[in-house]
């Protein structure tokens, strides 16, 4: 629930209920108009107890016949669950439980005497997704109906985290001095290869949807900007249908000038650690309502457990080593996939970097791994990946910025350098050498709450087979 102490009134209510109930003790004998969804109604002839929810709390409403126009106690006592429902009427302390002798006793609970009352809007009957009672439905008919899922408090809880998470990375990157841009999402060139593209019309002519903020947040750190980052949407037509992919996902970005592979990891990592201390200092609460689902399920609790700095670096080369070793079949060249991924995180549990792939393997904008920088070649570049488990959170690298060498590498890709002209004559007056990294946001979080899939942490997913609701 979530802390809505400075809150102001809204014209439909006068208090929070989580408000009512926080400051119950104060508040106790003052008239209030507070406003939710109707978890219970319960009780029968004169009397009703209305449990009623908003995204601070939950507060039992006593209705008596007596106390109110006669309409509104009938309307109200009918209602369904999760119908909202406006109340007025008194803060009172509720009458203790009885505890036996040397039990603890409980602290005090409020309520509210109502004294008038409205259904702003009848649910209706049945639910297709429980909200309080446990119905066990599939993730797609909880995806069809996200709008009641989201009313669950453990999926409630995990998109307050999702903006926490990205609020203290914001805060974090802003400390570190960057500043937050938007870049255009309909481009007219790939960045990261052409076959995953979401071709669309664009008046006269052919346009896509932006795989990534690529080209545009190195042009923006070319123009002077320094250092910047973007949190924003990315789309990808890939066919694939796993728990870690979506066709449309929010991209974490950054660039910075006067930087390189190894500066920008640094960035990455201590992002990251000041996320999971932000988390573990301030969101226990919410990693408990978490946790309190995940018991019911019978799955073990998810802890925050702040990752110690620095992430181990293991090097492309050696990766293949410790996979060859764990008895994985890989050479030199191979990408690493996910079943390698677990035989390097058997030794590397948690978050590592992997660090210096074949320039091969590498987008065309990535810079050459040399002894001796300002000479070209060498088969090993300068970007790397994130992983946590089997997962690859992040990629990033230092750039290539020196224009001919750029061209050269779209040359080398197979692509036109022509094509590309809006974003290599970026590099042709001047240009400061400059890395960044791309983070997965639904990755990352289902990392820190334990989601077995990006979906549950993504309000609206887009995959092959969902483009609504
Ligand atoms: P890359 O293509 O590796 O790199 O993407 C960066 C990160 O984005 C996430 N990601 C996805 N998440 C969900 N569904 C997908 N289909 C999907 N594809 C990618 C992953 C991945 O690590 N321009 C570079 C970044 C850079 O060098 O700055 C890029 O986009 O977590």
């Amino acid at each position: 629930m979530r802390d809505s102490e400075s809150w102001e009134p809204t014209s439909y209510r006068t208090h929070t209920i989580g408000q009512v109930s926080g400051n119950g003790a104060s508040m106790v004998g003052s008239e209030v108009t507070i406003a939710g969804y109707a978890e219970t109604v319960r009780g029968r002839g004169a009397i009703c107890f209305l449990m009623l929810r908003d995204g601070t709390g939950h507060i039992q409403a006593f209705l008596k016949k007596d106390n109110m126009d006669e309409g509104s106690f009938e309307s109200i006592q009918s209602a369904s669950r999760e119908s909202t429902i406006q109340v007025t009427g008194t803060v009172a302390q509720k009458r203790p439980p009885k505890v036996a002798e040397g039990e603890p006793v409980p602290p005090p609970e409020y309520e509210v005497n109502v004294s008038s009352g409205t259904i702003l809007a009848e649910a209706a009957a049945p639910l297709p997704v429980g909200v309080t009672d446990d119905v066990q439905v599939g993730l797609d008919v909880r995806l069809d109906n996200r709008h009641l899922d989201l009313r669950r408090a453990h999926v409630n809880a995990m998109f307050q985290l999702r903006s926490k998470v990205l609020q203290y990375g914001r805060d974090h990157l802003i400390k570190e001095g960057f500043q937050e841009i938007n870049s255009p999402k309909i481009i007219a060139a790939a960045a990261e290869g052409g076959t995953n593209l979401f071709p669309m019309k664009y008046f006269e002519t052919e346009a896509y949807l932006s795989q990534s903020p690529q080209l545009y947040k190195q042009l923006a750190v070319l123009g002077g900007l320094e250092r910047v980052f973007e949190i924003g949407p990315a789309f990808r037509a890939e066919k694939h249908d796993t728990y870690r992919h979506l066709n449309e996902f929010i991209s974490f970005d950054i660039e910075g000038a006067w930087m390189d592979d190894e500066d920008v990891m640094g960035v990455q990592e201590r992002m990251i650690h000041h996320i999971w201390t932000e988390v573990s200092n301030n969101d226990q609460d919410l990693m408990g309502v978490i946790n309190e689902y995940r018991a019911s399920q019978g799955q073990d609790a998810v802890t925050v457990e702040v990752p110690s700095l620095p992430f181990p670096r293991i090097p492309y080369c050696d990766a293949i080593e410790i996979v060859k070793d764990g008895g994985g079949e890989i050479e030199w060249g191979d990408d690493i996939e996910s079943h390698h991924c677990d035989l390097i995180a058997a030794k590397y549990p948690g978050f590592h970097f992997l660090p210096r792939w074949p320039m091969a393997m590498k987008p065309f904008y990535i810079h050459h791994k040399e002894e001796e920088r300002g000479t070209t070649g060498g088969q090993l570049s300068r970007g790397f990946d994130l992983n946590f488990g089997r997962d690859e959170m992040t990629s990033g690298g230092a750039r290539e910025h020196r224009v001919d060498v750029l061209e050269q590498n779209l040359r080398n890709m197979g692509l036109e350098p022509e094509d590309f002209a809006f974003y290599t004559d970026g590099f042709r007056y001047g240009a400061p050498p400059h890395a960044g990294w791309g983070l997965g946001v639904a990755r990352l979080l289902m990392v820190l709450t334990g989601a077995g899939n990006v979906r549950e942490v993504v309000l609206f997913p887009r995959d092959r087979s969902r483009v609504t609701p």
